[in-house]
């Protein structure tokens, strides 16, 4: 099993030509190394406790346990307590699935999933998701980067931002049976940030296909921003000229805004954003800029007032 931690990834190798992320084009470590590229082996998925923990930055980053992940989570269309999603996400039927891809792109069109997932690298990638919640997770994601999909339907020149939509049905979703937010949930990036070499669409983690209660059959992953921008079960991916709403930027305007960079400098107004914990730890640890994403990412908002663009 290869895994690449982002933050080994010097810039300069995230390029559309980063072919050596194809799992059956690795031939070992041995060749990985020999490239420059730093590779670790966890196996198997399925005792991640067992597994060779993964470090990053000043933080020392362990798997987060697969129970964890699967059964502590946000996804307010199955109810508002973390164990709902895990309960009541069963209803959800994840195929046949059709994603509508529209607005300004060369190529719109309703796109059958799985012809869709055919023509994408499939990559697997260990990223944290801290929560705007002050909890955090280590999740190994598999998926695609989002920008391979872009490619394919290309933005035109008047596309700006990306605008993402999860499914919207009470039969399948209870939790959209109460108006707790604006349904269906809707979400947000800028074109650069969608076209960021770590912007992923999951498709799974642990190496299988992505849980219900996760987010299934595709959600977006956006390891740098607060959890609630990666939206889940999406049904329609729309390329905007002008900046798109997002759902919680709706629900409390001076609580979320659009870019929802994690920054433990900028506090939400009724807590610290400078901490966090783990889940399955007890300390707390030291919120990181971008949540230590920041070699790759802080570029992207250089000369912006980052207390404004919360
Ligand atoms: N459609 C939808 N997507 C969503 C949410 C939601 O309620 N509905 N919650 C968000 C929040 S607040 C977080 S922290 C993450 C949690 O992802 P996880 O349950 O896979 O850890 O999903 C995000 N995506
Ligand atoms: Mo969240």
């Amino acid at each position: 099993m290869l895994i690449r931690h982002p933050e080994d990834l010097p810039s300069s190798e995230i390029t559309p030509e980063s072919t050596y992320l194809r799992r059956r084009t690795f031939i070992g470590a041995g060749a990985a190394v020999a490239a420059g590229v730093a590779v670790r082996s966890l196996s198997p998925w399925t005792t991640p406790a067992s597994a060779t923990p993964l470090r990053g930055q000043d933080q020392d980053d362990e798997l987060t346990p697969f129970e964890d992940v699967t059964s502590y989570n946000n996804f307010y269309e199955f109810g508002l307590d973390k164990g709902d999603p895990a309960r009541n996400a069963h209803r959800l039927r994840v195929r046949p699935w059709t994603v509508k891809i529209d607005g300004e792109v060369a190529h719109p069109g309703d796109y059958e999933l799985d012809d869709l997932l055919r023509g994408m690298t499939i990559e697997d990638r260990v990223y944290r998701l801290r929560c705007v919640e002050a909890w955090s997770m280590v999740i190994p994601w598999r998926g695609f980067a989002l920008r391979q999909l872009l490619d394919r339907v290309e933005p035109t020149s008047k596309a700006r931002f990306v605008e993402f939509t999860t499914l919207f049905d009470p039969a399948q979703m209870p939790g959209q049976r109460r108006a707790v937010l604006r349904w269906p949930y809707v979400e947000g990036l800028r074109l650069d940030e969608a076209r960021h070499p770590l912007t992923l669409i999951a498709t799974g983690l642990y190496e299988q296909d992505l849980p219900k209660q996760n987010g299934a059959p595709l959600r977006l992953v956006v390891p740098w921003k607060y959890g609630f921008k990666s939206i889940k079960s999406i049904v329609r991916i729309r390329l905007t000229e002008r900046q798109p709403r997002n759902s919680w930027n709706i629900a409390a305007p001076n609580e979320y805004g659009f870019y929802a960079n994690v920054n433990p400098e900028v506090d939400h107004p009724r807590w610290s954003q400078a901490r966090e914990r783990r889940i399955g730890e007890f300390r707390k640890r030291r919120t990181l800029m971008f949540n230590g994403y920041g070699e790759q990412v802080a570029s992207l908002y250089a000369g912006m007032d980052l207390r404004k663009n919360f």
